[in-house]
């Protein structure tokens, strides 16, 4: 089978997606480089085209019209040998310097990670890197750095912001503020936040932070950073607050999505229409060797919206143009859900659906749906809601029968209002879920169901009778192009219809 046939959602790779974005071959890590441009949106993200496994980090190139379908372009960045990106192009962003396309991002070289500027002069297509090059010699004087990388630029009413992610030896999680006025020339300035690796609540931000990203949301600042500690990715951290005197007051501190580490290094822009939309980096829950093998490794999230919750909380929502993806429509009629069995949904089956539910737990009850489930139900992902401890767990315990997988539950908390039903938002594509739960929180993970036939829905009641209010489901296309244009050369093209 050729590289292009088994890119897009090639039905002889049972775990390849075909509706969220995953590398044409090869590895796929941070989304990087986000940006609005005209009418396109551009996306880049971290890439090894030699194979799948981390290193000599290109930047990949993805275009879309919607947000929705994507097109593959040149990959846009790679190492150049003996220069400070020699050891791969890591994470960064794109800006837009007076119509004219920037990127910045870290070179990883001997001499460590440092930052990089390049620039576009055909609209974005193909890259010149700065002769300057590393536009920041390395991490401020002085400071006893854990690690130092990954940026975030903006521009205010003096000139241009550059947040660094790092970490302070003794302390935790910083991020550094620079400014300049023209991307080349930089002033370190002090911390914008940093974290204490000590402090365990509301949540513990590990000792290093990686890939920061700030951005006024509503009527706060918002702070999000990839806790990094000891070489170990746990998850993100989103916080919000007052920006003032160039220094961030967090009042919020939250993960950003409760699949941990399967949601990590996310990065947002700005839409046209205002709106800040953010990707994530689902990061494989299978053995390294499982991924070598396959042959591709990662995929990114479905875009979200970023929105501010009334106590501050930062949450994500997918875009409602993602209703474009849905095919066949299936509605399940309502029905009570007796406790201790399950329910089977037999209209329902497949392993690339979007399902929303609306669901009553009983009194003291629990409820809940489990996806991907094989007919003797070896294998099977619970979404179980406990009102008891206010808490919506995904289970993956008997996620899959290979036991080199992550198998471990993810928990969120949740707490449902008096009378409030629990309304899932659920989105199965293959190997990836990702779960969203009346607009609070959202849990995102992988999954690696060995049997053709592990496509079963069911529902489910613990302790007392429950009740499936309503469940509308569809199949799903794929995003590779939008049929309708005859440009399209990688077009999944809905094959398997
Ligand atoms: N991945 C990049 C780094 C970043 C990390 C390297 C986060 O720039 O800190 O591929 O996943």
């Amino acid at each position: 089978m050729s590289g292009e046939t088994h890119q897009h959602g090639d039905p002889g790779d049972p775990q390849r997606p075909i509706y969220h974005i995953t590398p044409r071959s090869g590895w796929l890590n941070d989304p990087n480089g986000l940006i609005q441009w005209g009418e396109q949106v551009h996306l880049f993200y971290q890439h090894n085209p030699h194979g799948a496994f981390h290193a000599s980090i290109h930047w990949d190139h993805l275009v879309s019209d919607d947000l929705v379908h994507w097109r593959r372009l040149p990959i846009a960045l790679a190492p150049t040998p003996d220069s400070p990106d020699a050891d791969g192009c890591w994470s960064g962003v794109a800006v837009d310097d007076g119509g004219v396309p920037t990127i910045i991002y870290s070179g990883a070289s001997a001499a460590g990670q440092r930052a990089c500027l390049a620039t576009s002069a055909d609209g974005l297509l193909s890259w010149t890197k700065f002769a300057g090059n590393p536009v920041i010699p390395g991490p401020p004087p002085g400071l006893d750095l854990v690690a130092y990388r990954d940026h975030c630029v903006w521009r205010e009413a003096d000139g241009w912001r550059m947040l660094m992610g790092a970490g302070l030896h003794g302390g935790g999680g910083a991020a550094l503020l620079y400014r300049s006025p023209d991307l080349r020339r930089w002033e370190y300035l002090h911390p914008l936040y940093s974290g204490d690796r000590h402090q365990t609540t509301p949540v513990w931000t590990g000792s290093m932070w990686e890939c920061p990203d700030f951005f006024p949301l509503g009527d706060r600042h918002v702070l999000i950073v990839s806790v990094w500690d000891h070489h170990m990715l746990h998850y993100t951290v989103a916080m919000s607050g007052r920006y003032a005197g160039q220094r961030l007051t967090p009042q919020r501190l939250a993960k950003l999505d409760y699949g941990d580490r399967h949601f990590y290094a996310p990065q947002s822009f700005r839409d046209r229409q205002g709106r800040r939309i953010v990707f994530g980096w689902l990061q494989e829950g299978c053995s390294g060797a499982a991924q070598l093998t396959r042959g591709w490794s990662g995929a990114l999230s479905l875009p979200r919206e970023l929105r501010l919750h009334a106590d501050g909380t930062v949450l994500t929502a997918p875009l409602p143009e993602l209703a474009a993806l849905r095919r066949e429509h299936r509605r399940v009629a309502a029905r009570t859900l007796p406790p201790g069995r399950l329910t089977p949904l037999d209209e329902l089956r497949g392993d690339a659906l979007e399902i929303i539910a609306e669901l009553r737990p009983g009194p003291q009850g629990v409820v809940g749906l489990a996806v991907r489930r094989a007919p003797d139900g070896s294998e099977e992902t619970r979404i179980r809601y406990d009102p008891r401890q206010q808490q919506l767990s995904l289970d993956r315990t008997h996620s899959s029968l290979d036991h080199e997988t992550d198998r471990t539950t993810h928990v969120a908390p949740l707490t449902l209002r008096d009378g409030e039903p629990l309304r899932l938002h659920l989105f199965l594509d293959r190997s990836v879920i990702e779960v969203f739960a009346n607009e609070q929180v959202a849990i995102t993970s992988r999954i690696y169901p060995s049997r053709a036939d592990s496509t079963a829905v069911t529902a489910f009641a613990e302790h007392a009778p429950a009740a499936l209010l309503a469940l509308d489901a569809w199949t799903m296309r794929s995003i590779w192009g939008d049929p309708r244009d005859p440009h399209v050369t990688n077009q999944e093209s809905d094959r398997e219809e």
